[in-house]
C-alpha cells in the first residue's frame, strides 16, 4: 500500500523542496499580517509564521495591544490593506481583545489565535477572542500553538482561493499529511 505512495512522496519532495532551503519564493510583498499583543506571546505565535515560511508566503509581524497601544493596534489594522495584506493572524493571552479590535478597524479577514499566558491556560483569551458580536466574526482557533499553526495554514488556505500554486502546495501538504498516517500505522501494526 504504502508504495504506491512513493511517486506522490517525490512529488510532494519537489514541491517542499524550500523547507530546505527556507522561503519558497521571491516573493517579499506580505500578504499576511501577524500581530500580538506582547512580545512574551512570540514563543506561541512563531507556529504561525513558521507555517507560512514553509509555504513561502511572506508576512509583516509586529506587536500591538489593544489594551496598552489602543491607539497602535487601530492603525497597524487601518492601514493592512494598503499594505498589501490581505489576512490578519492576531494573537492575544489575557482578557484578549486584539482579534476583535483588528476586525473593528478592518474589513480583512482576522483569525484569532488565543494565547495561554494567563492563570487560566488560555480559556479566558479563547471567549474573548470567539465570542464576537453578530457582524464582527473571528475565525478563532484552538488555544496555543496548535492554535498557531492553524491560523498559518487557514491563512494560505485563504491565499490559496487566488492562488493555484499555493493551492497545489497546500494540496501536497494535506497528501503529505496522509502519507505520514499510512506510515505511523505500518509502524505501529507491523510492532504488534
Ligand atoms: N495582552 C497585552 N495587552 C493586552 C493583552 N490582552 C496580553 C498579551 C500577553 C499577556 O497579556 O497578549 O499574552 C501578557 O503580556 P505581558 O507583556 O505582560 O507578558
Amino acid at each position: 500500500m504504502l508504495s504506491a505512495f512513493a511517486p506522490l512522496r517525490e512529488k510532494i519532495h519537489a514541491i517542499f523542496k524550500f523547507k530546505e532551503g527556507g522561503k519558497l519564493s521571491a516573493q517579499t510583498k506580505p500578504q499576511v499580517g501577524i500581530v500580538m499583543g506582547s512580545d512574551s506571546d512570540l514563543e506561541v505565535m512563531k507556529a504561525a509564521s513558521d507555517i507560512l515560511q514553509e509555504f513561502g508566503v511572506a508576512f509583516e509581524m509586529t506587536v500591538a495591544s489593544a489594551h496598552r497601544s489602543p491607539q497602535r493596534a487601530a492603525n497597524w489594522a487601518t492601514t493592512a490593506r494598503e499594505r498589501g495584506i490581505k489576512v490578519i493572524i492576531a494573537g492575544a493571552g489575557h482578557a484578549a481583545h486584539l482579534a476583535g479590535a483588528m476586525a473593528a478597524h478592518t474589513s480583512l479577514p482576522i483569525i484569532g489565535v488565543p494565547i495561554d499566558s494567563s492563570c487560566l491556560q488560555g480559556l479566558d483569551a479563547l471567549l474573548a477572542t470567539v465570542q464576537m458580536p453578530p457582524g464582527i466574526p473571528v475565525a478563532t482557533m484552538a488555544i496555543g500553538k496548535p492554535g498557531a499553526r492553524n491560523a498559518g495554514i487557514l491563512a494560505v488556505q485563504i491565499l490559496a482561493l487566488a492562488d493555484d500554486d499555493l493551492a497545489a502546495r497546500f494540496e501536497a501538504f494535506k497528501q503529505d499529511m496522509a502519507v505520514k498516517v499510512e506510515q505511523k500505522a505500518k509502524k505501529l501494526e507491523e510492532s504488534l
